[in-house]
């Protein structure tokens, strides 16, 4: 099986796309979980191609093809989940917010929370805040996770908690940030509740949440 997912991970690097959907049903047929694969074939060979990316080795066009093969791997992921284990932790909302459209990192993130038992309500890119808090509001939704990787854009995060707070809602709702341009030390200074530099960190802390506010 250790094979199988090294293939998969080689095949984001080398952005193989015509083998992914077969190199993912070798795993499923193998005993792979479809949490197994994606953190451990597609976020690390997606994490490759970032440090080649940054390393100026692939270019833009390579990373949106990564990120396309990852997609195509976990739409076929998707179908085999367990039907059982999908929503059972609750619902996540998941932005990215005004003025980015950046959402391959979310994507990721919404299918990997998914994957560990998270019902996900993906908003989109580009979403307004105004649109996040009647989200928060019309599913009565304590879990949020919010993407941004512009820097211009992270104004947005504090709008968010402070429109939850004026709604009475900020000591109810959880929120995480993620996204290039994030740190904890950007979380402490929007007076959001966590970062995560991972969607692997995001489940863990997403389910940290769920025990602080008593949903576990
Ligand atoms: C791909 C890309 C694009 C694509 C996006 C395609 C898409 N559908 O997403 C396109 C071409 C559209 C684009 C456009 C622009 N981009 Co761009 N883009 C990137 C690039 C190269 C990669 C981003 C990416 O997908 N990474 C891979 C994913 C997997 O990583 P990730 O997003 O970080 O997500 C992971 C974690 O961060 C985390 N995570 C993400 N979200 C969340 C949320 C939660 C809750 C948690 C817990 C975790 C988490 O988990 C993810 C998986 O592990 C980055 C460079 C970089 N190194 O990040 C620049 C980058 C983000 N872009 C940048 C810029 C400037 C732009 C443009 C303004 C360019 C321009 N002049 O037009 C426009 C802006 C458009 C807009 N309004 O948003 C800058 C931002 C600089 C800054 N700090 O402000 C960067 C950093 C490039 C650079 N070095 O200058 N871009």
């Amino acid at each position: 099986m250790k094979e199988s997912i090294a293939a998969i991970q080689n095949a984001v690097i080398d952005m193989k796309d015509d083998d992914i959907k077969g190199l993912v049903q070798k795993c499923l047929d193998e005993g792979a979980t479809p949490l197994e694969i994606i953190e451990q074939g597609l976020s690390k060979g997606l994490d490759v191609v970032g440090e080649r990316f940054d390393a100026g080795d692939y270019y833009l066009a390579d990373l949106i093809m990564a990120g396309e093969i990852v997609t195509e791997a976990m739409n076929l992921l998707k179908t085999r989940m367990n039907p059982k284990d999908i929503g059972r932790k609750g619902k996540v909302i998941l932005a990215t917010v005004q003025g980015d459209v950046h959402d391959i990192g979310k994507k990721i993130v919404g299918m990997i929370l998914s994957a560990s038992g998270y019902e996900i309500i993906d908003l989109g890119v580009d979403v307004s805040s105004e649109k996040v808090v009647e989200a928060v509001k019309k599913e009565n939704i304590q879990l949020v996770g919010l993407s941004v990787l512009l820097t211009t854009m992270v104004h947005n995060l504090k709008e968010i908690g402070d429109m939850l707070a004026a709604a009475g809602l900020r000591e109810k709702v959880k929120i995480a940030i993620g996204g290039a341009c994030c740190s904890q030390h950007l979380a402490n200074e929007m007076g959001v509740d966590a970062f995560g530099e991972s969607a692997v960190a995001a489940v863990g802390i997403f389910d940290d949440f769920r025990m602080k506010l008593g949903l576990a």
